[in-house]
């Protein structure tokens, strides 16, 4: 029955996290997935989250499935800390937000949605772009192009090649955006350059399509949704997809949302509609743990009053890395400059180094990062950045 099928090469993220945990030496380090570590290498679990999940089990509700779009206080919450409670788009009700399985189920939500709906829609994403962007759209049955964006020359964006590229996109056609801290490069657009961006848009009546996975890892939760509240000021239809599994720390819980953002309240409503005709055919409803975490840290003052500390205590730590790695790869590499690690923001940093130089770092030194140079700032800490920087140092010529 199946022995005709192909073997699965694995996901280089995913696979190479599996093969770290695997590496039996003791001074390995974790450069490879995008999750953030504390300084003594844990995956946290913030106090908020602990907190919110004591009331719920102190309550002892039931748990019954949640309606397929979701859990009512979430998707409200959600779109609190996306649009602010007062954007005239949240009044008005033409956000149509459904609670996803991660960001990822959202993405994948939205790309059946834009298939059978808008069936001729291709879409465009960043080159480069987070991996599972392409497979996930090409996996709805949609093609992908890829617009330029990172310039390796200057370690910035190329701007007017990106806006070329989108201005001769056809209409309708998904344009992919990383909200905050771009995946895999660090490399953000400017907010002048948001502001120009938003009228080419509009004028070539594209979809904008944000992926919003690292809230608060870049300037601070509300400023890292500078991207989504502009395009909602401009009255552009848009989806956005967030993500709570690095801001809370709550990866597991599979803790997401996609919202649409439409020109009115009835057409709001019809796009909620047939999300949830998506959702129900796919994986029926959403997981009630994570919308009764996500809903009481964002809506308890107290407990929301710790997340925003807490996520300022992680981005904080990923910046005091990013100046140590700075300082000792700067030291022993005189004359090369490694101001990238300073200006890129979030949790990632592309590092140029190529495959090879990231295989001899893996197999030499037990440090592992993706081969296309990525590495996660958040993997690094006060026990490891030396090692690190000089095992980098190590390899570059
Ligand atoms: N979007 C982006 C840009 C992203 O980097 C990730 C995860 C997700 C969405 C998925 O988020 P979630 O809400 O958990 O479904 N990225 C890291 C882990 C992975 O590849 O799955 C990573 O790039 O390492």
């Amino acid at each position: 029955m199946f022995q005709h099928l192909e073997p699965y090469a694995g996901d280089p993220i995913l696979s190479l996290n599996d093969a770290f945990q695997k590496d039996p030496r003791t001074d390995k380090v974790n450069l490879s997935i995008g999750i953030y570590f504390d300084n003594e290498g844990r995956i946290p679990v913030l106090q908020c989250v602990r907190d919110a999940e004591a009331q719920m089990l102190a309550e002892g509700g039931a748990k019954p499935y949640l309606p397929i779009e979701g859990a009512a206080a979430m998707r409200r919450a959600v779109q609190h800390l996306l649009f602010g409670a007062e954007h005239a788009a949240v009044k008005a009700g033409r956000i149509a937000t459904l609670q996803t399985v991660g960001s990822s189920g959202g993405l994948r939500v939205g790309a059946d949605f834009i298939k059978r709906w808008l069936p001729g829609s291709a879409m465009c994403m960043s080159d480069p772009s987070w991996d599972n962007h392409r497979a996930m759209f090409e996996g709805a049955g949609i093609a992908v192009h890829a617009y330029p964006y990172y310039d390796p020359a200057t370690g910035g964006v190329r701007f007017d090649a990106m806006r070329e590229a989108i201005a001769a996109l056809p209409a309708r056609s998904v344009v992919l955006l990383h909200a905050c801290c771009h995946n895999p490069t660090g490399v953000d657009l400017s907010r002048e350059q948001w502001q120009q961006l938003v009228p080419m848009l509009r004028q070539r009546e594209l979809l904008p399509y944000l992926d919003l996975a690292y809230q608060g890892y870049g300037d601070g939760i509300a400023e890292d949704a500078y991207a989504v509240r502009l395009l909602a000021d401009s009255g552009l239809s848009f989806f956005v997809a967030n993500s709570f599994s690095k801001s809370m720390s709550v990866y597991g819980e599979r803790a997401g949302a996609l919202s649409v953002v439409c020109s009115d309240a009835a057409e709001a409503e019809l796009v909620l509609g047939q999300l949830k005709a998506t959702v129900r055919r796919n994986y029926s409803s959403p997981a009630i743990h994570a919308a009764g975490i996500v809903s009481r840290v964002l809506t308890d003052p107290k407990l929301r009053g710790a997340w925003e500390a807490d996520v300022a205590a992680m981005r904080g730590r990923i910046q005091t890395m990013r100046r140590s790695l700075h300082a000792t790869l700067s030291a022993k590499k005189p004359g090369r400059d490694f101001g990238y690690f300073l200006t890129q923001r979030g949790m990632f940093s592309y590092t140029g180094l190529s495959a090879a130089q990231v295989d001899r770092l893996r197999e030499q030194y037990g440090v592992y990062l993706i081969r296309s140079g990525r590495i996660c700032v958040a993997g690094l800490n006060t026990g490891n950045v030396e090692r690190t920087a000089s095992a980098m140092a190590a390899v570059i010529d």
